[in-house]
């Protein structure tokens, strides 16, 4: 009997190319109404899920693949006894399941009213992938279109798909992780105060050999039972985590994700790849491919990206592994690694901490930093770009591609030490100055870093201007658009030197200190 794929899925992105390419090795298909008229008007056959449970999708498509003649399908070892019973039911074996998701995070995030954002929330999806993901051995689970042509291939090893199993799980995890904190924020408005008495349970989650420094005793701890990408991250190749990998593994993460987020509907920006350095950014880049992402994140800044951590937000594949080679790098944290990649890795730079990034719940929203005797608590700085009325204040206003980069630098800026100032070209930095104790100091060394690459680029800073100088300073390098709060008493100045000399600036209302 021919092998059966059921395909159920909500981005449509390299679906028909694949079940066409099913169809060409055999398989009978089965898809759920949207997914069927795509690929039936594609020219591929293909079988409606309706025929096989007898039962029409029903309560505005709320019930469409929860059936025994699904589940039963998937479920069933592949073993005499429950190949026997699914015989006496008059049910076929589903040996493939290709799904993925209602849309919720991005219903939430284009700020659709609670019914729709509840309407978006998946069932008969994450039924059915934890149903194929259980039964890995026989059954192929594939919730990215990245994993499509691994899964045409005629021999599936079993390593690879328990590796496609594990994946599908933490795509549900992160699913329901993300409907659990819409549902705990959305009927509240943000706390203005934290409690009087906060208790912080915290659990050692991971050992390392010291802190910061050599003679420092360090550890790694979780709260309560939170789960986090770096903390529970797999570590597939290299050697063990130390304390400052962990810290900056997490901020190149934590931006890597923001931008992710924030660039998700350009397809030209759809690979994000940040090289972190002693918790700054120093190479941050946009690209349509993971490979494209990293090779421009590091030639940003090919000095500094020595000795440095990155994070990509897109499976990495051998290609883009090897071109990794020649870059001394002390980690590499990624959504998955292909297994040839990571076979590349541990053989080519057994150095190299490879991770495979754990799942992110949203638990603490908190940033502790702390005082002697004591600590200072206040929540996350996690204000997206959709949450600015960014204002041009200026009688130029930024072209296209200058709003686009100064999105990309704002994200950047904002998760650099302050004083910071970046500046970003075509998705890409060419000149950070972070850390620096006075923002002109900041702004010349983004300068200085930059060189010629300024012309035509944007400036960003996480805070305002007390002075026209870094105006001035960005003019003579060639920047042409600026990106900055405002606020400050001598705005009128401010602005009065970019007219002159032909800059936008927008003001975006919002500071984003990080000491
Ligand atoms: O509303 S559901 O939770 N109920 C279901 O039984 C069901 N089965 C598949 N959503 C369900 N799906 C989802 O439909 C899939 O996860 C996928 O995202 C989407 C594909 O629908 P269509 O093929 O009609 O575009």
């Amino acid at each position: 009997m021919a092998r059966r794929a059921l395909i159920s899925v909500s981005d449509k992105t390299g679906v028909i190319e694949f079940a066409r390419q099913l169809e060409q090795r055999g398989w009978e298909i089965l898809s759920t109404g949207g997914t069927y008229a795509s690929i039936t008007g594609a020219g591929v056959a293909a079988r409606q899920v309706s025929d096989v449970t007898g039962f029409p999708e029903m309560l505005d498509g709320r019930v469409k693949t929860l059936h025994p003649a699904v589940h039963g399908g998937i479920l069933a070892r592949r073993d005499d006894d429950h190949l026997g019973q699914l015989d006496q039911h008059g049910i076929g074996t589903i040996d493939l399941v290709c799904v993925n998701l209602y849309p919720f995070r991005e219903t939430v995030a284009r700020g659709a009213p609670f019914d729709e954002v509840v309407e978006n929330i998946d069932i008969g999806g994450p039924a059915m992938i934890r149903s194929a993901a259980k039964n890995h051995s026989g059954v192929l689970v594939l919730v990215d279109p990245a994993d499509y042509p691994l899964a045409l291939q005629d021999e599936v090893a079993p390593a690879d798909r328990q590796r496609l199993a594990a994946k599908a799980y933490r795509h549900t995890s992160e699913y329901d992780a993300a409907i659990t904190a819409y549902l705990e924020g959305a009927s509240d408005e943000l706390p203005t105060t934290l409690p009087q008495t906060l208790t912080l349970n915290l659990d050692k989650a991971a050992e390392v050999r010291y802190g910061e420094n050599p003679h420092q005793p360090g550890a790694i701890y979780r709260l309560g039972s939170a789960s986090g990408p770096v903390i529970d991250a797999r570590v597939v190749a290299g050697k063990p985590m130390s304390f400052n990998n962990f810290t900056d593994a997490d901020a190149a993460w934590t931006l890597c994700q923001e931008l992710s987020a924030q660039e998700a509907a350009v397809p030209e920006h759809a690979a994000v790849c940040v090289a972190v350095k002693h918790a700054n950014p120093c190479g941050v880049a946009l690209a349509a491919d993971v490979k494209t992402a990293w090779e421009r994140a590091r030639d940003a800044d090919t000095l500094s990206v020595f000795g440095g951590v990155v994070a990509v937000n897109r499976p990495v594949d051998l290609a883009a592994a090897q071109s990794m080679r020649g870059t001394f790098l002390e980690v590499l944290i990624a959504p998955d690694v292909s297994t040839e990649a990571i076979a590349w890795f541990a053989e080519k730079k057994p150095d190299l901490r490879v991770l495979i990034a754990g799942p992110q719940q949203h638990v603490s929203v908190l940033d502790v930093r702390p005082l002697t005797g004591g600590f200072a608590v206040q929540e996350k700085d996690s204000r997206p770009w959709d949450d600015l009325c960014p204002e041009t204040v200026t009688t130029r206003e930024p072209t296209e591609q200058e709003w686009l980069d100064l999105r990309f630098a704002w994200a950047t800026v904002k998760h650099a030490r302050s004083n910071a100032v970046v500046i970003a070209k075509r998705g890409v930095t060419v000149g950070l100055g972070a850390g620096a104790v006075s923002r002109i100091w900041a702004a010349e060394r983004a300068v200085a870093n930059a060189g010629e690459s300024a012309q035509g680029a944007v400036l960003a800073s996480e805070a305002f201007f007390p002075f026209d100088d870094v105006v001035r300073l960005a003019a003579r390098s060639g920047v042409t658009a600026i990106l900055q709060p405002g606020g400050a008493k001598r705005d009128p100045e401010v602005i009065a030197a970019c007219n002159e000399l032909g800059i936008s600036m927008v003001f975006t209302g919002s500071r984003h200190f990080k000491h």
